[in-house]
């Protein structure tokens, strides 16, 4: 069972998110709990503070550190001492999420999602209690509430049980570290456009074979960045276009 905890000052953006498809079913089948916290909760002014001006001037607000630490240390345990939780903090400067590290998270058992706004957090609060740093992209948000969103469902669909066939997170992008090819489904025609013969001839070990084929090629054109993005052969052993291109 996995469990998730997240601190944030708008816990009513995750409503709608935790009672609809895998989540609500992952919740439902008991193989994840999620519990939102209002970083507000652990204020003790009556204006119940959460940020102040930043230190050294310029635009926005921070996150102030004694609520973070306050809330952090209630739900996960002091950081080194009987930490209970893995604490994540999503920020641009976080090392990049993927598929691998999203499998391990998902094992975890326990993990404190914390949620910036503003301009971010006090970095006290990252030396005393944050374990890691998270970002899903090179852009900038108003918050961490999507990421939290981004990364609880991407676990989701690791946990046992919650999708229909666990065979389709074998197949699935970066499963292997490929991307997928192309899906398609009825009609067999469609505005001139016809299926690829092979999908529809029964003989499983060539719709095997033009599946990695196809799954080869997108990462080669869509993401040579990817490992196997690079230098994979296709079926025919024919090297990648793009080397043969660049070769000229
Ligand atoms: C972000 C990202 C992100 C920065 C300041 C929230 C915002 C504000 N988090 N991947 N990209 N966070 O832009 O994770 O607090």
């Amino acid at each position: 069972m996995l469990r998730v905890d997240v601190i944030t000052i708008f816990p009513g953006l995750f409503g709608p998110f935790l009672e609809e498809a895998f989540v609500e079913i992952a919740r439902r089948r008991g193989v994840l709990e999620v519990a939102v916290h209002n970083l507000r909760d652990w204020t003790v002014d009556r204006h119940r503070t959460v940020d102040d001006a930043p230190y050294g001037g310029g635009p926005g607000m921070v996150l102030k550190p004694e609520p973070l630490v306050a809330a952090i240390e209630a739900l996960a345990g002091e950081k080194g001492g009987a930490r209970r939780a893995r604490v994540i903090l999503f920020s641009p400067q976080g090392g990049r999420l993927d598929q691998h590290r999203v499998a391990t998270l998902a094992r975890a058992p326990h993990l404190v999602l914390v949620c910036g706004r503003y301009e971010g957090i006090d970095q006290r609060v990252i030396e005393i209690a944050v374990d890691e740093e998270i970002s899903i992209g090179d852009y900038v948000l108003s918050g961490g509430e999507l990421p939290a969103m981004a990364l609880i469902e991407a676990m989701t669909r690791l946990l046992p049980g919650v999708l229909g066939n666990p065979e389709s997170t074998c197949t699935e992008s970066f499963e292997g570290g490929l991307l997928e090819g192309p899906h398609y489904t009825r009609p067999a025609s469609f505005r001139g456009r016809s299926v690829p013969e092979v999908l529809r001839s029964g003989d499983h070990a060539a719709v095997a074979r033009w599946r990695a084929d196809a799954a080869r090629k997108t990462t080669r054109d869509r993401r040579p960045d990817l490992p196997s993005g690079r230098d994979t052969e296709d079926a025919a052993g024919k090297p990648p276009k793009r080397r043969e291109r660049e070769e000229q």
